[in-house]
């Protein structure tokens, strides 16, 4: 596409009138300057105004109904790492129900609740306290610390609770207003105790011990609860194996709270074939969490709460999102009640974009598990699909905001569990490729690794029907963007590229050729029931994004090898996108028009794999402007039906990557509409299920709204809605290493602040950005590229802030609609008419070629709404996509156009 030139007379009026918003909105802004005590956040960004000071939290006014439901919607979900933890709230009994994500039972049943993960302990404080007043319990996301309080005989009782990565436990601080006046029991329970699970809890001192094991893989597990008093006394009682601790009169106290299990990350665990083996050695837990649990007592709670705010503060505090939103009055149950209308709307975007990130920081620690489909939080005994890791779509989703929302260390507990199924994976890509390409089998075992589907901490399944052996170049994709994002040369050499290197391998033997192209063979794209076909795009996209990342990673590397080699020659071949005669991404080879190439093909499923080289993937970008034509087509097509959360979530950020922010927005209204119960969690399918994804999710598709840079270069705004007329981001994530923070006003950014973490070219992309001011943040000019009025390219100095200003405000150019063949008898000219813009002073039409990514110009600047389009090879060409675009006077063209497919008509 041409890139369009800017008349400078239309710059300057603009400009005049920009001098007019910027005041009024400096004035806006000057106000949340203001805002007295300036925190760690404000710090990081002293020019963008971005909220901080304002609490976002879930509060409610009564405790999480003690049952199934009430754990599902309203109890609140904490987390580090080694432990989820949901609590209640209770003021009679409070409940905080623990999850392991080792305690694993055997993986059995039919349905979609199975065994699998179990939890791990119900803990009860028996307070008997059923006459309170004034209940408030909430989750501070700003420090990652709940409370609970409420008043009963006189005494204001408060309660306070966190996850510990640093210090491994969970505390909770009990205070009574008045001395000597807290009394309760700390009853740990172990649930589903039977066959599959067996085990005691035993109270001694101050500390309950509950133990066990879970007989199918052999866990031993324990859980440590320690009480800490001021004041008082207590009292161990041990029944039928059911230790209590009694504490009286007390002032105050403390509990620390450690679990842990006989697990590791040893590949041993998914090499070793009987189940009942595989923990075999590893020794007892019973020293581990001592070694937590007195190490923490050993620490003033107040230290254990700061070591604990530094570790949570820092991850969370680097990016905030400030829509203008106030803190509400109402409780968060009935915002999410009363959401999309109500005075809280902008409120529930903003805290649940957070949440997100809350939930992730919770559970994806290094050196623990990853997140699951329920995350870290379980209370089953028959989970949702036995809280398996699935890699069709779910776990990749769990980090799409690891990058982009500024957490990318937090995918080091991704890496750590790779590391230890991989080498399971690889024997099976062996056996694999001796099944189905054995002509290109390594007979010495070097054959990569194949995709996994399912995985649990024990065992993982190898191919699915369900879904092709593009799982495994997604999951490279995920090793790929970590280094994208944080360009740390180190972690590519050691962790990223053989990975994906590797995973390329297993892709350079499973291909076949097939006309001329190369393709996987069987392939099936993500859960639709069209199964074990050749090519899937699902598949071919997701082999052609980590051939091309493996390739440019070798040259960063400096490496080449006989396989880079069959790499590049192979990349060509790959074929990933295939165009449809509806103009959309074809889904299957087998496809013409949009989903016709099986009845068994749903059209609104909640899966759209073929543009996954959409997003996450980086594939479809503004650099193949057809591809991205088609890609909208494709989901307008793919429709809103679906009501499932992860699906919406997703769906957001396809439509910010089509740029399409009204679409986007629309997505995010349904999901926190229809999907996020009481206590945010997201309700799968409203059954209510409880899945992280679409909670992890969510977050990444808010974030690509509002920064994008799949083509390296630094988009900020790119799909900003209406609603979001006014507002600030700071410190989310670009490719590059390049953290990014924008404040804007009538959707149009006021200042925009890049800091380079890594040096580098920076490509900044906004409209008008090349006549703007361009300063470093102490003040000094910036030299900088024009690549016409919308782009600047920067060399950047690590570690310096850069700062634009004055954008002149860009006004967009409409685009024209309903393209189509006046005449078209199949001839070398046709005939086409659209309904023209109000902006439009000319036109220019453009052609694209049955899969090519790019449109060639066919004719510009003309006048009317009517175009004949003569060329000798219309009468040969089977299928080209037709796009007409506004031109405004002053040369400006619409961002995008009017599309028509054209397709030679059968004689
Ligand atoms: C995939 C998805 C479903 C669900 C399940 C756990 O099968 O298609 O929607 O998320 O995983």
């Amino acid at each position: 596409m041409s890139t369009s030139i800017n008349n400078f007379e239309e710059i300057m009026v603009v400009r005049n009138l920009m001098t007019i918003i910027l005041a009024v909105s400096a004035l806006f802004w000057m106000g949340l300057y203001l805002v007295p005590e300036a925190s760690a956040a404000e710090q990081r960004s002293a020019l963008i105004a971005d909220g901080a000071g304002k609490a976002l939290r879930l509060w409610y006014n009564e405790p999480a109904p003690d049952s199934d439901a009430g754990w599902v919607n309203g109890s609140i979900p904490m987390g580090n790492g080694y432990m989820g933890v949901n609590v209640f709230g209770g003021t009679a009994s409070e409940r905080i129900q623990i999850t392991e994500n080792s305690l694993y039972d055997s993986v059995a049943g039919k349905g979609l609740r199975r065994t699998g993960l179990n939890n791990f302990a119900e803990v009860y404080l028996d307070f008997g306290h059923n006459k309170t007043s004034n209940y408030e319990r909430d989750l501070n996301l700003n420090e990652g610390v709940s409370h609970v309080k409420y008043t009963q005989d006189n005494v204001e009782y408060s309660r306070e609770y966190f996850t510990s990565y640093p210090d491994k436990v969970m505390a909770i601080r009990l205070s009574a207003s008045n001395a000597g006046t807290l009394s309760f029991t700390l009853r740990p329970t172990i649930p589903f105790l039977g066959n599959a699970k067996s085990g005691s809890v035993v109270a001694k001192g101050d500390t309950i011990t509950l133990s066990g094991v879970m007989s199918h893989y052999n866990v031993k597990f324990e859980g440590q609860f320690k009480v800490i008093l001021e004041g008082g006394t207590m009292k161990a009682v041990n029944r039928k194996s059911r230790g209590t601790l009694a504490v009286t009169d007390a002032d105050s106290a403390v509990i620390l709270i450690a679990v842990g299990t006989n697990y590791q990350f040893d590949p041993k665990v998914f090499l070793t074939t009987e189940d009942a083996e595989k923990l075999d050695g590893f020794p007892d837990p019973h020293a581990k969490v001592t070694g937590y649990l007195n190490d923490a007592a050993a620490k003033t709670y107040d230290q254990l709460l700061a070591n604990h705010r530094a570790d949570y503060t820092e991850l969370y505090d680097r990016v905030s999102l400030n829509l203008g939103a106030s803190e509400p009055a109402i409780p968060t149950n009935e915002i999410v009640d009363a959401y999309p209308a109500g005075d809280s709307s902008r409120y529930l975007e903003e805290l649940a974009f957070q949440f997100g990130r809350y939930m992730l920081i919770c559970s994806s620690r290094a050196g623990t598990l990853p997140p699951h489909l329920q995350g870290i939080w379980n209370v089953y005994e028959k989970p949702p699909w036995s809280s398996q890791y699935l890699h069709d779509t779910n776990v990749q989703m769990a980090y799409a905001p690891a990058f982009s929302a500024n957490m990318p260390e937090l995918f080091e507990s991704y890496v750590g569990f790779f590391n230890t199924f991989v080498p399971r994976q690889r024997l099976y890509a062996t056996e694999y490729i001796k099944q189905y390409n054995p002509a290109q089998l390594d007979p010495s075992g070097d054959n990569g690794w194949s995709g996994p589907f399912w995985t649990n901490p024990y065992n993982v399944t190898g191919k699915s029907p369900v879904a092709g052996f593009g799982t495994g170049s997604w999951i490279a994709q995920m090793f790929w963007d970590y280094y994208d994002y944080t360009r740390d040369e180190s972690l590519l050499k050691e962790t990223v590229y053989p990975v994906m290197h590797e995973q390329a391998n297993f892709v350079s033997r499973f291909v076949k050729d097939v006309d001329g192209v190369l393709l996987a063979d069987p392939s099936s794209s993500p859960e639709q029931k069209l199964r074990n076909t050749v090519g899937t795009t699902f598949d071919q996209q997701m082999f052609y994004e980590n051939h091309h990342n493996t390739l440019t990673a070798a040259k960063i590397l400096g490496r080449s090898d006989k396989r880079l080699d069959i790499y590049e020659t192979q990349l060509p071949l790959l074929d990933p996108i295939q165009i449809g005669k509806s103009g959309q991404i074809k889904e299957f080879r087998q496809e013409e028009y949009y989903c016709d190439a099986h009845k068994v093909l749903d059209p609104h499923h909640r899966h759209a794999s073929m543009m996954l080289g959409l997003y996450p993937g980086q594939l479809i970008n503004r650099k193949t402007p057809a591809w991205l034509d088609a890609a909208r087509t494709t989901l307008s097509l793919r429709t809103r039906s679906s009501n499932i959360g992860w699906a919406r979530a997703e769906r957001i950020a396809m439509l910010a990557r089509v740029y399409d922010g009204e679409e986007a927005y629309a997505y995010y209204s349904d999901l926190l509409e229809g999907n996020y119960m009481h206590n945010l969690f997201n309700d799968h399918r409203g059954d209510p299920i409880f899945q992280a994804d679409a909670n992890y999710g969510a977050t990444a598709g808010v974030a690509e709204m509002l920064l994008q840079s799949q083509d390296h270069v630094v988009s900020p705004l790119p799909a900003l809605p209406d609603a979001w007329s006014e507002g600030s981001c700071r410190g989310l994530l670009a490719r590059g290493n390049f953290e990014v923070s924008v404040q804007w006003s009538r959707e149009h950014a006021s200042q925009m602040e890049v800091l380079s973490k890594s040096g580098g070219t920076l490509e900044l992309r906004y409209p008008n950005v090349a006549q703007a001011v361009i300063k470093t943040s102490e003040g000094q000019t910036v030299d900088f590229v024009a690549k016409g009025s919308d782009q600047v390219s920067i060399e950047t100095t690590q570690g310096k802030t850069y700062v634009v200003t004055d954008i002149p405000a860009c006004i967009p150019v409409a685009a024209p609609s309903n393209l189509k063949f006046t005449t078209d008898g199949g001839s070398d000219q046709i005939e086409l008419s659209w309904t023209g813009s109000a902006d439009a002073a000319s036109y220019n039409l453009y052609r694209a070629v049955g899969n090519t990514p790019d449109y060639e110009l066919i004719a510009s600047n003309f006048a009317g709404t009517r175009f004949v389009y003569k060329a000798a090879d219309l009468k040969q060409i089977d299928q080209m996509t037709l796009k007409v675009t506004a031109v405004r006077a002053n040369g400006r063209e619409s961002d995008q156009g009017a599309t028509v497919i054209r397709l030679l008509p059968t004689k």
